[in-house]
């Protein structure tokens, strides 16, 4: 009889959970997994499709097959090799919350910008417009409209947008991916009643999020499809991407690019650059720069940060 394969739901440090026919399974990875992969973290994230062996207690999980795309960053601040995250995702929801936590443009663009460059479709979700500012979403929405990513308006309490949202849900794989406190779970939960997913509660002492999620599980939703929950970001640094490729991963700079005096401009520090006169002129958001000049100092930091002293002497 040949091998099972299943769906990975859950990665524990040792165990992995496995969706094979409908009945959930766990197996152990074999050591060989690990083995030419010094590069990665895990050799296995939700929403692979894994072949398990039929013996053991617990079974071997014998081989990851090939993966359609999967969301990857660097793990930590200390570990510099990458974290794949998900597999085989057909859309991400960059869940945002406007209050509570407050709504980070930087994060978002560094989400977003791992998104193309893994080629995965990305929505934003706005959620808790209850407690939003005046003007606020109005103007958040226009600025990631105009790159073009889909935005929509969504409160968990109300119900709000839901239905929207559900409909892009629907028969697709999706991850909901996003700070703390943003309301990932809350949104699942509604959408997907009996799931019962824990939901963090938020003091109005306590404006950041607490960590509530604290693993990715990939859940079977009842109209088709699956979305995996995860647990909140804090940092999120993209994986071995150059400057030159940087640049390509915020299409919104495309139409001005071709007025950059350089053809290769970074736009950092060249003159008569197209992308940085387009900010200046209002027709391109400065909050899309700045991420784009923070992402770009961390890759070269040689030439963000120029060396005060003066050359050795020869
Ligand atoms: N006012 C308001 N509160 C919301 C909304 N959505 C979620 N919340 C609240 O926000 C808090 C955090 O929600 P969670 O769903 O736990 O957030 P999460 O994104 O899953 O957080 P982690 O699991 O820590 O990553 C809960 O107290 C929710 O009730 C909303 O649309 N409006
Ligand atoms: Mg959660
Ligand atoms: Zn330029």
């Amino acid at each position: 009889m040949a091998n099972p394969i299943g769906r990975v739901l859950r990665v524990d440090a040792k165990v992995v959970h496995v969706d094979i026919d409908g009945e959930t399974v766990q197996a152990t990875p074999r050591g060989t997994l690990f083995e030419g992969k010094s590069e990665q973290k895990n050799p296995i994230a939700v929403g692979d499709f894994v072949e398990v062996g039929l013996d053991g207690d617990p079974i071997p999980v014998e081989r990851v097959l090939g993966r359609r795309n999967y969301l990857g960053r660097v793990a930590s601040a200390h570990d510099p090799r990458e974290q794949v995250l998900v597999a085989n995702v057909d859309r991400l929801f960059l869940i945002g919350s406007l209050s509570k936590p407050g709504f980070s443009s930087n994060r978002t663009d560094r989400i977003l910008a791992a998104c193309v460059w893994h080629e995965i479709e990305a929505t934003l979700v706005l959620n808790k417009i209850d407690l939003a500012a005046e003007g606020e979403v109005e103007a958040i929405t226009e600025t990631y409209r105009a790159i073009p990513i889909e935005v929509l308006h969504t409160c968990a309490l109300t119900g709000q947008g839901l239905d929207e949202l559900a409909a892009r849900m629907k028969d697709q794989v999706s991850v909901f991916y996003g700070p703390s406190g943003a309301g990932k779970s809350t949104l699942l939960n509604r959408i997907q009643p009996g799931l019962n997913i824990k939901e963090g509660r938020i003091s109005k002492y306590w404006s950041q999020g607490k960590h509530t999620t604290s693993y990715s599980y990939l859940h079977r939703l009842d109209m088709g499809g699956f979305t995996i929950d995860t647990p909140g970001i804090r940092a999120f640094r993209l994986y071995d991407v150059s400057a030159a490729e940087l640049r390509d991963l915020f299409p919104d700079f495309e139409p001005f690019q071709k007025n950059c005096r350089y053809q290769n401009c970074s736009h950092d520090h060249e003159p008569d650059c197209g992308v940085a006169d387009a900010v200046e002129g209002g027709q391109l958001a400065a909050s899309r720069y700045a991420s784009y000049l923070d992402m770009l100092d961390e890759i070269q930091p040689d030439l963000a940060y120029q060396p005060e002293e003066p050359p050795p002497e020869l």
